[in-house]
């Protein structure tokens, strides 16, 4: 009895990662990511299984959407989730302008993370110029203008002792899943090539 409900909690688990399970070279963009990302897995979302994750990433589009009022029709590229391990991290970047248009958003789930902004000196922008956004589980950012385009942006490395925000609250890392929203490419963006 106890084997037979361990085995089905085994199945259970199994494919609640199943869709991380086709993890595949999804486009010219995975070698990118490779470089900026560390200890990570990725799936882009061609279609939900689940009918409560669909509704959830439509809400969130919507919300997106709406924010930047932008039409509701805006054309969006399948979702891409990243599960950061507890030590992961993903170096700074500006996301590749050849492939997705002016919106980088992300739903934060399961721990807490930094993220950093910081002005590219390759766009004319200061470094010193730098900017911290905690993004706690269940928080949603969105990046588009400047942020998008004239800032890197990374999701710093865990500090051994947890890093301390402003108010003094330690930032504890664990593993982190993210969802992340981005646009199609439609138009010629303005802006340098995306890292
Ligand atoms: O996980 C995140 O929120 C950041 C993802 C990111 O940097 C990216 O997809 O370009």
């Amino acid at each position: 009895m106890w084997e037979e409900t361990k085995k089905k909690k085994k199945t259970r688990v199994k494919s609640k990662l199943e869709p991380f399970a086709d993890i595949q070279s999804l486009s010219s963009l995975h070698q990118f990511r490779d470089s900026v990302i560390t200890k990570y897995r990725e799936v882009e979302k061609q279609e939900w299984f689940d009918p409560a994750n669909k509704a959830l990433a439509e809400r969130i589009k919507t919300l997106i959407l709406q924010t930047l009022h932008r039409p509701a029709t805006l054309p969006l590229l399948p979702v891409h989730l990243i599960d950061l391990a507890e030590d992961g991290f993903i170096k700074p970047h500006v996301d590749s302008i050849k492939f997705s248009g002016d919106i980088v958003s992300g739903l934060s789930l399961c721990s807490p993370a930094i993220m950093q902004l910081k002005g590219d000196e390759e766009q004319g922008m200061d470094p010193t110029s730098i900017v911290r956004l905690l993004l706690r589980p269940r928080s949603l950012y969105i990046l588009c203008g400047e942020a998008r385009y004239k800032y890197t942006h990374e999701i710093l490395a865990p500090s051994p002792e947890g890093e301390r925000w402003t108010d003094g609250e330690v930032v504890a890392r664990g593993r982190r899943l993210s969802l992340i929203f981005r646009d199609e490419k439609v138009h010629e963006n303005e802006g340098g090539e995306g890292r």
